[in-house]
């Protein structure tokens, strides 16, 4: 249900800022036309500086309330863009209670949940994008999502990358404008220009889908699946990587069902290893339930370590047939390492770095030889520079119009392509763009996705 922050937004609202309960102090505020005049209704002090402080008592007709402290912000200087009003009061819920009332009684309204916020955005003072930050930084309990939301919230580093790509969309489409409106033979049209734009547009939309991605790791950690035939010591692997004596190790293959965690860090993230069932045919119930669990996990994890004995390679092409297998029916677009283990037992020589697309290593789990190899590999893949930078999209939401927007994108290059007339196709470019208005809330006429996102809001803010 619409709760109508439009309709009403000509109303003076008011609320309790601070958490309601008894505290040293709490702040009221006022937002709207009214709440100038408001405030001096049932403010003692006759002359009110503006961005200043006032001290002074308020009043409920003869009744003293309380002494208070007043800011007054005039409008476009305000958080709401209007003229706005701050109440330091003392913290008692009769006092904050009472005021509340008085400002009503004088012609306020009680504000709905994240309606100062929804003012701040419908006046432009923040994009849809900083609105949203907000929320993440009242809400944010460490380190990451705080940084995070100030990201987004003060240095607006996605809102920046959207509305890049939005003024690119817009030249395309009052190019093709002017295109409509001579004749081909007025006016000499840049294809080439055309077609580059469109390119740059989906590559920048493709990189913030992906960047997603980042979010999920940097919250809940990179997800590592060691997988592999039975008995080629993934388990022993797995140990060395955690400097534990976690998982069992035995020459007996199939000893590993239940999936074992463990936990490392690497530039600072947190790593899950899962160790898991070895894959192999096998009549065993329990051992075909732990390989079911195998099978589940990879789907959830980032990065898979295959993990086989070094023997494998001696008989390279029916190994490499393997490996093909293995990347249709599990790999499949994720990325994995191929781990050639015991090297102290085997002699083999083995000199490619990659098979098909894939990166190899050999290594001795046992005698912890060429664990290196692996740390270095899962560092490079590490999206260091998002990471520090925090330049990634952290909502579904924007995840969700992005996605919507490329597809447009690429329907409209693949028309384009296919010399199908502008007219035709500059709807598919409009509806690109639409999508992105969604996610920074430009030229978006108000609806149910703002009303969804301000509700989320506590009252006061
Ligand atoms: N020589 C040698 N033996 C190893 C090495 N790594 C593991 N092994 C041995 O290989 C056997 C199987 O090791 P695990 O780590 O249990 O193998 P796994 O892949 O977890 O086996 P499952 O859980 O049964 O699938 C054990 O006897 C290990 O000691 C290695 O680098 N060199
Ligand atoms: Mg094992």
């Amino acid at each position: 249900m619409l709760n109508n922050y439009y309709i009403s937004r000509k109303d003076t609202i008011t609320a309790i800022s601070t958490p309601l309960g008894t505290g040293a102090i709490s702040i009221i505020r006022i937002s709207g036309k009214k709440s100038i005049k408001i405030i001096k209704k049932i403010f003692t002090k006759k002359k009110i500086k503006y961005n200043k402080v006032n001290i002074g008592i308020i009043y409920d007709k003869k009744e003293i309330i309380d002494k208070v402290i007043i800011i007054i912000y005039k409008k476009p200087n305000s958080y709401t863009g209007e003229n706005l009003v701050e109440i330091n009061c003392h913290g008692s819920i009769y006092i904050q209670k009472k005021i509340i009332n008085i400002i009503i009684k004088n012609g306020g309204r009680l504000a709905k949940n994240g309606e100062f916020t929804f003012r701040a955005f419908i006046n432009k003072k923040i994009d849809l994008l900083q609105a949203e930050s907000i929320y993440d930084l009242i809400k944010s309990e460490n380190k990451i999502y705080h940084d995070i939301a100030i990201n987004n919230l003060i240095y607006k580093k996605i809102s920046n990358n959207i509305l890049k790509i939005q003024n690119n969309i817009l030249d395309i489409l009052s190019y093709i404008e002017i295109i409509l409106d001579f004749s081909e033979e007025d006016i000499k049209i840049d294809k080439k220009k055309i077609y580059n734009k469109i390119i740059y547009i989906e590559k920048k939309i493709k990189i913030l889908i992906e960047s997603y991605n980042v979010n999920n790791i940097i919250k809940e950690g990179l997800k590592i699946s060691i997988i592999g035939p039975v008995n080629s010591g993934k388990s022993t692997l797995m140990n060395v990587l955690i400097k534990e004596d976690k998982s069992i190790i035995s020459n007996i293959p199939g000893t590993t069902r239940d999936i074992v965690e463990g936990k490392i860090k690497i530039y600072n993230l947190n790593i899950n290893l899962f160790d898991t069932a070895g894959i192999r045919k096998t009549n065993s119930k329990i051992e075909k339930i732990g390989i079911k669990k195998t099978f589940k996990k990879i789907k959830d994890t980032n990065i898979i370590l295959y993990v086989f004995d070094i023997l494998k390679l001696k008989n390279y092409l029916k190994f490499k047939k393997e490996i093909k297998k293995l990347k249709k029916i599990i790999f499949k677009k994720k990325k994995v390492l191929l781990i050639a283990n015991k090297i102290d037992k085997y002699n083999i020589i083995f000199n490619k770095k990659k098979i098909i697309n894939y990166s190899i290593i050999l290594i001795s789990a046992k005698k912890n030889k060429g664990i290196k190899k692996i740390y270095k590999y899962l560092y490079k893949i590490i999206p260091k520079k998002e990471i520090k930078n925090n330049n990634f999209i952290n909502n579904l939401r924007h995840y969700e119009e992005l996605k919507k927007s490329l597809k447009y994108i690429k329907k409209f290059k693949k028309d384009y392509l296919n010399k199908i007339p502008y007219e035709f196709i500059t709807i598919d470019l409009k509806l690109s763009l639409k999508h992105l208005y969604y996610i920074n809330g430009y030229n978006l006429t108000y609806n149910e996705v703002l009303d969804n996102i301000f509700s989320k809001f506590c009252i006061g803010k």
